[in-house]
């Protein structure tokens, strides 16, 4: 059966996050990535800063210099993650068959949909409004029946745009377009290209295979299938977690006790209710620590069964806190926590203990309140002296 997959990539994702606080923002020269004074590259430009010749990856003092009444915004992260969040969540909702690929951009797998919307291409229709209508963003998509094609016919129809290549004519729509618009065709192999009189994609596909192995070795042979647009590679939605941590550098190293144990329950607690949001219990504490000098230490404990109870992992990176810093003398400059070995809760065995029952119940009272009112809504004694710092971790 044909496959039938999309690619969904938001336009100037950064900076339209921006736009969409700051409307006046809007239909001007804007890039993401920092001070034209300070070093450091474009993150985003706009597509109006994109015509003064402004691109992602280039110095901010060049992109200063081609366009200088461009308005250039440090960003924040944090924003772009909870805007990717809900974007990730709208393409839920359309197809489980998911792969995001970047904050930004995600395949999705929608073979057989078209009984649902019509057509896919009245779906991806619904797609791109959804986000305009929640998100205030726009997306561009590209329909194909493999994911290399679909890239590109997304890339090409950009901005705000929705491109479908019929099934069969994979190769004809390639064929024209510059080889730097195939996926994994950087400055090195163009060059290599452009010196064997290869300047397209259709004269890519009708190169031997053999000789793009001589020169390219075994992604010689990927290069072949999608200048050909083949490509079988499945949209994979991502794996469970492995592990979850958290961890923060602090202002000022520091050597103060009280300080760094109020960090660890914080950054504990937020280990802990993520944990239970998956519905998962750790069978491993992780402490990590960085010194003054940057060295960084990792120290993990097996405990004798899973938990998922803020308690415990805290009590299981105080002992290992303990034990490092009776070992090394240094100030710290940054302490992360983290859990692995993850499990899905053997309730039985919860049930025989009634004290981490005791514990289950207490941190899923604590859950349901923050989840209304917000992290800090409710903290404990130790995370209280943190009131007076910065809370962010990352
Ligand atoms: P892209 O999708 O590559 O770029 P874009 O969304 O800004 O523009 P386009 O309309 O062409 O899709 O990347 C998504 C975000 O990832 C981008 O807004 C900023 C970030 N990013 C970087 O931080 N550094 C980079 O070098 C690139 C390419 C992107
Ligand atoms: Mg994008």
């Amino acid at each position: 059966m044909t496959r039938q997959i999309m690619h969904i990539d938001l336009d100037a994702f950064f900076v339209s996050v921006e736009q969409v606080e700051n409307p006046e923002l809007k239909g001007k020269p804007i890039v993401v990535g920092g001070r034209p004074d300070r070093r450091g590259v474009v993150a985003s430009a706009s597509y109006e800063a994109r015509a003064f010749g402004l691109h992602a990856g280039m110095p901010l003092t060049t992109a200063c210099r081609l366009c200088p009444q461009a308005t250039f915004i440090e960003g924040s992260f944090p924003k772009y993650r909870s805007a990717s969040q809900r974007f990730m969540a709208i393409l839920t909702d359309f197809s489980p068959y998911l792969e995001p690929v970047s904050l930004d951009e995600a395949y999705l797998d929608v073979t057989g949909f078209e009984s649902i919307y019509g057509s896919i291409y009245q779906m991806a229709v619904a797609i791109k409004q959804r986000i305009k209508d929640e998100l205030r963003l726009c997306a561009s998509v590209g329909i194909a029946s493999c994911k290399v094609v679909a890239k590109v016919a997304s890339e090409l129809s950009k901005p705000d745009g929705l491109l479908e290549v019929a099934t069969g004519k994979e190769r004809s729509f390639l064929s024209p377009l510059p080889i730097t618009k195939l996926p994994g065709i950087g400055k090195k192999t163009e060059r290599i290209l452009n010196g064997l009189g290869i300047h397209t994609i259709g004269k890519l596909s009708a190169m031997p295979l053999s000789t793009l192995k001589s020169h390219f070795g075994a992604s010689g042979e990927i290069l072949w299938r999608y200048a050909h647009g083949i490509d079988h590679r499945k949209v994979e939605p991502p794996s469970a977690a492995k592990s979850i941590s958290r961890e923060t550098t602090f202002g000022k190293d520091t050597r103060d006790h009280s300080l760094l144990k109020a960090t660890l329950r914080y950054l504990g607690e937020r280990v802990g209710s993520q944990l239970r949001q998956q519905g998962k219990q750790a069978r491993c504490v992780t402490l990590k620590l960085r010194y003054a000098d940057f060295t960084t230490i990792t120290r993990c404990h097996t405990l004798r069964q899973a938990s998922n109870a803020d308690q415990t992992i805290f009590d299981t990176g105080v002992e290992l806190l303990n034990k490092a810093l009776s070992q090394e003398k240094q100030a710290i400059r940054l302490i992360g926590i983290g859990v692995s070995n993850l499990t899905e809760p053997g309730r039985q065995l919860a049930m025989l203990d009634s004290s981490a029952q005791r514990l289950g119940q207490l941190n899923k009272a604590i859950d349901r309140i923050r989840k209304k009112y917000g992290f800090t809504a409710i903290q404990t004694g130790r995370t209280l002296l943190l009131k007076e710092i910065n809370l962010s971790s990352s």
